[in-house]
Parts: structure tokens; C-alpha cells; sequence
């Protein structure tokens, strides 16, 4: 195996025995297959495309598979073996609608006839078999940004809410992975036309959720317990969470958020239930402790799984793209009828209330509408002088010590400075007792990671409010963090947007070469962190 698509890359080089996330090598291996094969599919598909040919089938397995390789979010060799038989077979549906083709790329001819055959092809075709380090860092780029942009189409599609341009982006930007001619400058251009795609996705994402839920608002959330037996949902998925709120209904069973699902909460559309009753725990990394004190069943619906230990692991369950060896897996929806969630809800019933680890509440709900809505009093706020600069403090928390430096800086930060967040970042500083400036808080959390949009449509109507030409003269700071590929396709959106100055820790990605980190330093000005100190005397003071 080698992987080095995450924040936590071994030795922050890469992973080549077993991921620091906990996946095993044959598990690796069978992930660079899949994404072989959905290249092959979107080779394919975009013949198929040119032909006029419907391709609905093929556009949702390209999404599911890249969704299924991103970070902690599978690792049951099962499935993705069974993921690379079903892209097989629609390889093969749609050879037969194409009748006669030119030669084909060997990822859309290629079959394995078991699963040892998957794991040897896997080891001629993964990461490191692109030699050139320029070209081979420029299309994981890509790649990664492709994977963020999959997952956040899938979340739009389990809704009812899709664009087929992204599709038809996906595919051509995949196919272009596979070009042994594609030059650094083609590639530099995709990456950059990836981030307008980005935005397009989180755009979509957003219609979505606001349309489906209604449009987040400012929320105090409960993060202590009630005496009820109760399910933690984890991961990203609202249309899975409808579905579980709606079935547990009258069972005596409570729904608590964990991590990313927090922002769940903020919707109007979940404040009518009430067995919805609060958020346990922290960021993802947390789970291992904060899994065991639930007590109860826990369903992920999307990463972030950490390898569960024994004494909870036949308590937790999978669905959508998430995955876990041994663990109930509950199935895709067939005909739009809803998932079955009697299984864990039953296994709740059998098992203890929560055990309280924390009291109190957490607020949150500023993404884009509810922002524009205190619009006059923000702006007051920064004309007369009450908040000198807003800091956007997104992305992702992760389990590694030198995190803490997040923690350190909302901390140090001056009191005139206001906190915008988005992601599991926020469980870094959304429990510190920060304050407020004249009624708005000093931490403003718009939601999930895909939530960033609502930060970057914060930052242009503020760019129009103060008459600005360039965003970059709205006085923001960004000290993004990072961990897994969602966060790459936000940092890349945000490029498309014409932001720079992206300040990216706890450290850059070990799959920029030398020369790809100098493009983006230089053309955006992205940089690294130093100290807290240091930083704050830099970028505020
Ligand atoms: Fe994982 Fe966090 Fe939301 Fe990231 S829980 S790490 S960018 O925020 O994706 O899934
Ligand atoms: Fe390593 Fe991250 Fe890849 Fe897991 S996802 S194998 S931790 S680089």
C-alpha cells in the first residue's frame, strides 16, 4: 500500500505498512482498484455522454466509489470488493450500448477474477506507479479534491438535488488522471477549475439542505443527557438522520449528534422532534472514549470511523459509504422508499441511557441567511472599531498533539476578534467560555465542512456591504486546519473565490511535491503556521 491523501500520512510522508486512520494494506490495495475501475467507468461513460447515451447509473457509482475511498470512512474489504464487481458490470452495460469503440484505456478493460487478483493489479496501478513527482502530486491533488466534491454530490443526491455539469466534470477530470501525455500546466488548470466545481457542489449541497430542512438558525444545543435509551448518529448525512428521527417515533428511543452532525441541530426542520435531544462528545477522534460511555448503538452515516474497540464495536453500525468489517451495514435505498432502521433501533431499547460526560449547551446555526440577518449589527460592529477582524478557523480536528495550537490561538486571540467556523475544527474552541462582542458571539459556527460555503457567501456580502473590490480587503484571517479531502475541495472552492493568504495546518499536505507547494505559495499565497505567538503578531496585532 502507499496513501498519502490525509493530514496524518505517516512520518508526513505517506502510509506503506497499515494507515495511521487505522486501514489495513489489502483494504488500501482494494481502494486504489475501485478508483481505477470508476475511472474506467467514467472513460466510459463519457463516450456514452458524446452518444447521447443516459448514464444515470454510471454518474452515482463514480460519486459512491470515491466517496467510499475518502478517509476513515471504509474499511470493509467486502464491500469494496463488491463495489469493484458492480463498476465492472456497468462497464460492461454500457460496452453493450456502445456497440464498437477505439481502443480502450486498460482501467475500463481490466477484470480481476477474484479478490487476490483485485489486491496484485491494485499493486501495479496505485500512487506511486505515476513516476514523474510533479505530475503524480498535481492528479492526487486533483484526485482528493474529486473526492470531496463526490461526497458532497452524494449528500445533495440523497436529497433529490443533483448537477450534471459536476458529473460531466468528474468524469473528464478522472479520464485526465489516466494521461500518461497530460502536461503540469493542463493538470495545474484542472485543479483550479476543480475549485469552481466546489463551489458548485457546496452551492447545490446547500440548496438542498435549506430547501429540504429550512435555513439553519441561531440554536443552543444540549450537550448533557436524558435518562432515555438513546442512538448517536454520526457523520454527515441529514437525509439518513430524517429517516432515523421519523422511525424512532413513539419507541422510547432518544437520537443524540455526534461530531459533524452537531450542526443537524440548527435546522428548523429537526427542532419538531423531540426525542431529538441533544449532542454527545466531540470532535471524531474522541470516539474511542466517548463511544464506550454512550452506551447505546451508534450509526455512521459517512466518515469519520475510528477502528472501533471491542468492548463497543457490535454497538456500532454503517450506512451509505461508510463501512466497517463485522459491523450491520444498512442498505442503499431502493425505489426512494426510506432505509429500515429497526435493527438499531431495537438494539437501543436493550441498552442503557447515556452516561452524562458533560453539561450545558453549545451555540451555533450562523451559516449565510441567519449571518445576513444580524448583517446591520455586524457592520456597526466592525465600523466602530467594537470587532477588529474575523478569523475563519475552519475544517477539521484530528487526534495528533501539535493540534492543541488551534486551541492555543482562539484562546490568545484578542477579545475584538471574532471566530468563523465550520467543520470539526470548532470542537477545538466551541466550548471555551470566549464571550460575546455586543451580543454576537465571538465563535459563529455555520455548520458542517461543506458549511464553508456559507462562510465564503459571509465574506462577499460583507465585500459588498463595505464597498470593497477585492475580498481579500475584507478584514479576514484565515487559519485553516485539515485533515481528509473534504477540506481539499473547500480550500480549492475558496481559491476559485479569489481568496488568498490561506494560512493551512497543522501542516501542508505530504502529496504536494516541492514544486507544486511553490505554484500555490506563490500564485496564493498559502502558508504553513509557526507559533501561536507568532502567528497572532503576524496576521492580527
Ligand atoms: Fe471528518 Fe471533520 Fe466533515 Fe472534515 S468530521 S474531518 S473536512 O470536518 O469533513 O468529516
Ligand atoms: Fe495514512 Fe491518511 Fe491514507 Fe489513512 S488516509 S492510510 S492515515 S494517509
Amino acid at each position: 500500500m502507499f496513501c498519502y491523501q490525509c493530514q496524518e500520512a505517516a512520518k508526513g510522508t505517506g502510509c506503506e505498512i497499515k494507515g495511521v486512520c487505522g486501514k489495513t494494506s489489502d483494504v488500501a490495495n482494494l481502494q486504489d482498484l475501485l478508483l481505477y475501475t470508476a475511472k474506467g467507468v467514467a472513460v466510459l461513460s463519457q463516450l456514452a455522454d458524446e452518444k447521447g447515451i443516459e448514464q444515470a447509473k454510471a454518474n452515482k457509482y463514480i460519486i459512491d466509489s470515491m466517496f467510499i475511498t475518502i478517509t476513515n470512512a471504509n474499511f470493509d474489504r467486502n464491500k469494496i470488493a463488491a463495489k469493484v464487481n458492480e463498476g465492472y458490470a456497468i462497464q460492461d452495460e454500457i460496452k453493450s450500448q456502445l456497440g464498437a469503440t477505439a481502443e480502450l484505456h486498460d482501467c475500463a478493460v481490466y477484470r480481476a477474477a477474484n479478490e487476490n487478483e483485485m489486491e496484485s493489479k491494485a499493486l501495479l496501478i496505485g500512487i506511486l506507479s505515476i513516476e514523474n513527482e510533479d505530475i503524480r502530486s498535481l492528479k492526487e491533488l486533483l484526485t482528493y479534491g474529486l473526492k470531496g466534491m463526490a461526497a458532497y454530490g452524494e449528500h445533495a443526491w440523497n436529497l433529490g438535488y443533483e448537477n450534471e455539469e459536476i458529473y460531466s466534470f468528474a468524469k473528464k477530470a478522472l479520464v485526465a488522471t489516466i494521461s500518461e501525455e497530460i502536461s503540469a500546466d493542463e493538470l495545474v488548470g484542472l485543479v483550479l477549475e476543480c475549485g469552481k466545481f466546489g463551489v458548485d457542489v457546496m452551492a447545490l449541497l446547500d440548496k438542498a439542505n435549506t430547501e429540504s430542512f429550512g435555513n439553519p438558525e441561531i440554536t443552543s444545543v444540549n450537550i448533557g443527557v436524558k435518562n432515555n435509551p438513546a442512538i448517536l448518529i454520526s457523520g454527515h448525512d441529514l437525509k439518513d438522520l430524517e429517516e432515523l428521527l421519523e422511525q424512532t417515533q413513539g419507541t422510547g428511543v432518544d437520537v443524540y449528534t455526534h461530531s459533524e452532525m452537531l450542526p443537524a441541530h440548527y435546522y428548523p426542520k429537526f427542532k419538531k422532534y423531540e426525542n431529538f435531544v441533544g449532542n454527545y462528545g466531540s470532535a471524531w477522534w474522541k470516539q474511542t472514549t466517548e463511544f464506550e460511555s454512550f452506551n447505546g448503538p451508534i450509526l455512521f452515516t459517512t466518515n469519520c470511523i475510528v477502528p472501533p474497540k471491542a468492548s463497543y464495536k457490535d454497538r456500532v453500525y454503517t450506512t451509505g459509504a461508510s463501512g466497517f468489517d463485522g459491523c450491520v451495514h444498512f442498505a442503499d435505498r431502493v425505489d426512494g422508499k426510506a432505509k429500515d432502521f429497526s435493527a438499531i433501533i431495537e438494539h437501543a431499547k436493550k441498552c442503557a441511557a447515556p452516561t452524562e460526560i458533560e453539561t450545558g449547551e453549545i451555540v451555533g446555526g450562523f451559516a449565510h441567511n441567519q449571518v445576513l440577518q444580524l448583517a446591520d449589527k455586524v457592520v456597526e460592529a466592525v465600523k466602530g472599531g467594537a470587532i477588529k477582524k474575523f478569523v475563519v478557523m475552519a475544517g477539521c480536528d484530528g487526534r495528533m498533539n501539535d493540534r492543541n495550537y488551534y486551541t492555543d490561538f482562539a484562546n490568545e486571540l484578542p477579545q475584538d476578534t471574532v471566530i468563523l467556523t465550520a467543520g470539526c475544527a470548532k470542537y477545538r474552541y466551541n466550548k471555551l467560555p470566549l464571550g460575546d462582542i455586543g451580543g454576537i458571539p465571538r465563535v459563529l459556527d455555520a455548520g458542517q465542512c461543506n458549511d464553508s460555503y456559507s462562510l465564503a457567501v459571509t465574506a462577499l456580502k460583507l465585500k459588498e456591504v463595505f464597498e470593497l473590490e477585492d475580498i481579500n480587503d475584507l478584514p479576514i484571517v484565515y487559519n485553516i486546519a485539515w485533515y481528509e479531502q473534504k477540506a481539499v475541495i473547500v480550500l480549492l472552492a475558496l481559491l476559485h473565490l479569489g481568496v488568498k493568504n490561506i494560512n493551512l495546518g497543522p501542516t501542508l499536505p505530504a502529496f504536494l511535491s516541492p514544486n507544486v507547494a511553490k505554484i500555490l505559495i506563490e500564485t496564493f499565497g498559502i502558508g504553513g503556521i509557526s507559533t501561536v505567538k507568532e502567528d497572532i503578531e503576524k496576521w492580527i496585532n
